[in-house]
């Protein structure tokens, strides 16, 4: 059985956990390798090592746009070795072949979009008076901690990590132990091509080796991707070492569906914003919110589309595969027995048991009906393939319930009517809104973060490489000249 490896200083080491934690296909059941936890020393030295290197003469002389052609040729190795990293992906996580293939591509674009961006940020000058020329300098913030869910593991390691490099920090990974195999892949790139030091991977259990890394009195910054409740925990140990922190903590949000809406388009955007990985992605559109009047055809098309969608698992490429693990599996299948005792669900409710598949932690797509706006199912993320329907009447009925929940990540709005459609998207609370398409191609370059709940700061797009920078003012002072 494979160890999955970290890499700390230079060196592959095994994490110095007494337990092997199993790696597991969600659509098999199959064990796909094992890791360990990082230990306190192994962490401390992670740091230790970071350090040194972000301090280095040897790294303080690769030049920006040497950064960025370094990550270009990462964009360029993913291409080559797509497939291969695909199906690392799409067995890692359970998710469709066609997605990972997504995630893949999404992932060299990160470096490439970084990569091209690394020395194209630049300070600025502001006028004093005359003899003082005054600088506005953005330097690297050192050690920056990147805690990456499970959801989509390449994706969101690519993400933040390309930023950080490209502005010229140091890197420790730390992957969620339930998908480690991407960002070792990575990782075997990064040990050949950057100084020891640049980039480091650490495995280990979220809740175990997760807070040696966020309470280190000596990182800088940490980049985390997951829960509310786990947000909350790494916020508090960043403040006690007053470490920035951008958190991006997910959502329960809205598609907002109005009579006059382009109704093919919207019915395929609710469908994939719902079902894609299973509907764990921060930015599912978890809640259909439906005009009155257009409602019952809409619904009665929707369930069509439910009813049709091919489930298995993620390598016979089908519209939905598994959830993540049995964690997440007896989590949801109790939500939905309970739904469907209080008579919510309209179509799905049950776990799937697939032939030849008997392990894979399969659940049917559900449409819920008739939830308060309140209840827990309309308020609560619930990080699987179901839809919460709310019915509205009026505009600021509809931007009401849009609003009505302490997340605030990602809206969509569908109308035909563009007073409509600005209005909404203009009161919406939502870090990012969609009108009439759900996603826009990915969007690598949008800023991407949440209003409320949903997060701290924003991600993707030139902003996110803020995050990795540290604003220097520098006044110079010169003499004028004597002349003879
Ligand atoms: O999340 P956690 P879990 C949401 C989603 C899901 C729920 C629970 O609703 O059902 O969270 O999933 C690491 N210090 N999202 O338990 O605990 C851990 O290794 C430092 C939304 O997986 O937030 C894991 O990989 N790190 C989401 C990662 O943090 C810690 C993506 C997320 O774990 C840690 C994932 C700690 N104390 C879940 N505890 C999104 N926004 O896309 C855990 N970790």
């Amino acid at each position: 059985m494979q160890i999955i490896p970290m890499l700390i200083n230079g060196k592959w080491v095994q994490g110095d956990g007494q337990a092997f934690i199993d790696v597991v296909n969600p659509s098999t059941g199959e064990v796909l390798a094992q890791l360990k936890n990082a230990s306190k020393a192994q962490v401390d030295e992670a740091v230790q090592a970071a350090r040194i290197a972000v301090e280095s003469e040897e790294w303080r002389q690769v030049k920006a746009f040497e950064r960025g052609q370094l990550l270009l040729e990462l964009a360029q190795y993913i291409r080559m070795h797509a497939e291969e990293w695909s199906l690392l992906e799409c067995r890692d996580v359970g998710k469709p072949l066609t997605q990972a293939r997504a995630d893949v591509e999404a992932a060299a674009r990160y470096f490439e979009f970084y990569g091209g961006a690394a020395d194209k940020l630049m300070g600025d000058t502001i006028p004093i008076e005359d003899g003082i020329l005054n600088a506005v300098v953005l330097e690297p913030v050192g050690i920056t901690v990147h805690i990456v869910p499970w959801n989509y593991p390449l994706q969101i390691t690519a993400r933040s990590v390309a930023a950080a490099i490209a502005t010229g920090n140091a890197v420790i990974v730390k992957s969620a132990e339930d998908t480690p195999l991407t960002t070792h892949a990575m990782t075997q790139w990064f040990a050949r091509k950057f100084p020891k030091g640049i980039f480091q991977h650490i495995t280990g259990l979220g809740r175990e080796v997760g807070p040696l890394l966020t309470r280190h009195p000596d990182i800088n910054h940490i980049t985390f991707t997951g829960s509310v409740a786990t947000g909350i925990e790494v916020m508090k140990a960043a403040a006690q070492n007053i470490v920035p922190v951008t958190l991006e903590l997910g959502g329960k949000s809205p598609n907002i569906v109005f009579a006059d809406a382009p109704m093919e388009q919207a019915l395929e955007g609710v469908v994939r914003a719902i079902i894609q990985n299973a509907g764990q992605t921060c930015s599912a559109g978890a809640r259909l919110l439906i005009e009155e009047d257009a409602k019952a055809l809409f619904i009665k098309r929707l369930v069509d589309r439910f009813q049709t969608l091919k489930i298995g698992p993620g390598e016979a490429d089908v519209d939905m595969g598994p959830l993540l693990n049995e964690r997440q599996y007896v989590k949801i299948s109790a939500l939905l027995q309970q739904a469907k005792e209080d008579g919510y669900v309209i179509t799905g409710g049950d776990t799937l048991t697939i032939k030849g598949y008997e392990k894979g932690y399969y659940i049917q797509p559900t449409i819920l009906d008739g939830v308060d706006a309140d209840a827990e199912l309309a308020q609560e993320e619930i990080f699987g393939p179901v839809l919460t329907i709310l019915t509205f009447s009026t505009v600021e009925e509809a931007i009401a319930l849009a609003n009505g929940t302490d997340y605030g990540l990602v809206a969509g709005v569908w109308s035909k009517d563009l007073d409509t459609a600005h209005y909404v998207a203009s009161r919406v609370k939502a870090g990012q809104v969609f009108v009439n398409n759900y996603g826009a191609a990915g969007g690598i370059q949008m800023p991407f973060g949440g209003y409320k709940k949903s997060g701290i700061g924003r991600e993707k797009g030139f902003v996110a490489l803020r995050n990795y920078t540290q604003m220097k003012n520098i006044a110079i002072r010169y003499a004028t000249p004597e002349r003879t």
